[in-house]
């Protein structure tokens, strides 16, 4: 079951319109992401609710932590039921390029899909041990070709064109996926932040600024990925995976997908 969701805008800036006919045509910007309500509020979220800043992380790490575990291995089928395209129950839809592949073509040659690694495992250095190496948050089925052209960078805007990205951007030291994963990148990112604190055996994994980490448990860029949230909601595809990986695998929720308003209360 899907939870229930109602936006309101939290702040709107409405341009003045010119008075003069012709002169300038009246816009309308959303400023940050809507705040919202769902179903989890009064029992998953009954904790963090009401809480902002270092104070609402706490609360959420707390939360998200309690989890089921998968190995790496048992990703591959997982990521064919999170990810599987909904007008196609044999196909899986790839991040980035966004194209609708075969579930069967799961391997590691050209034309194959393989399980991209949003959190770069390099960046902290969590390899795919049982972890935030297989942690279904962040990991999306993605092209082969596609998958390694993105490899360890940092995300940004701008570069130039990826072959059969999606019109997603890469240059040296960034990427910068297709407008409609952008908000999904930018939540992965920032419920590995919060999930993985340092306490597990594994890396304190936080957002920065920069986009040349290489293998320091950091990934950028912070102010970019939160623009990211804004302009691309949560998608009702998006919404579902975050469901089945609730109900069936490890029964923990991406609290910036039931309240992406949350990025800003936090950052
Ligand atoms: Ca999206
Ligand atoms: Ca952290």
């Amino acid at each position: 079951m899907l939870a229930t969701r109602t936006r309101r805008w939290k702040s709107v800036a409405l341009a003045t319109a010119a008075v003069l006919v012709g002169l300038t045509a009246p816009a309308l910007t959303a400023t940050s992401a809507a705040a919202t309500t769902t179903d989890y509020d009064s029992t998953y979220y009954k904790n963090a609710i009401g809480k902002t800043g270092a104070s609402l992380k706490s609360s959420l790490h707390t939360i998200i932590s309690s989890q089921s575990k998968i190995s790496y291995s048992a990703v591959w089928d997982a990521l064919k039921v999170t990810d599987q395209d909904p007008n196609n129950s044999n196909n899986v839809i790839l991040l980035y390029s966004g194209v609708s592949r075969a579930k069967s073509l799961n391997g590691g040659d050209t034309g194959d899909w393989n399980r991209e690694h949003v959190w770069a495992k390099s960046h902290g250095d969590f390899g795919t041990a049982t972890g935030p190496g297989t942690d279904l948050h962040h990991l999306r089925p993605a092209d082969v070709t596609v998958n390694s052209i993105r490899g360890d960078k940092d995300f940004d805007n701008g570069g130039s064109t990826v072959s059969n990205g999606g019109g997603s951007l890469t240059d040296s030291d960034s990427f910068e996926p297709r407008d409609a994963d952008k908000g999904d990148v930018a939540r992965m990112i920032l419920y590995m932040a919060v999930r993985y604190d340092g306490g597990d055996g594994f890396a304190d994994l936080e957002p920065d600024e920069k986009v040349d980490n290489g293998s320091a448990p950091y990934i950028g860029k912070l102010s970019v990925l939160k623009q990211w949230n804004d302009e691309d909601p949560p998608s009702t595809f998006e919404e579902n995976r975050n469901q089945v990986i609730y109900d069936t695998y490890q029964h923990n929720r991406n609290p910036f997908i039931d309240h992406p308003e949350w990025v800003d209360a936090i950052w």
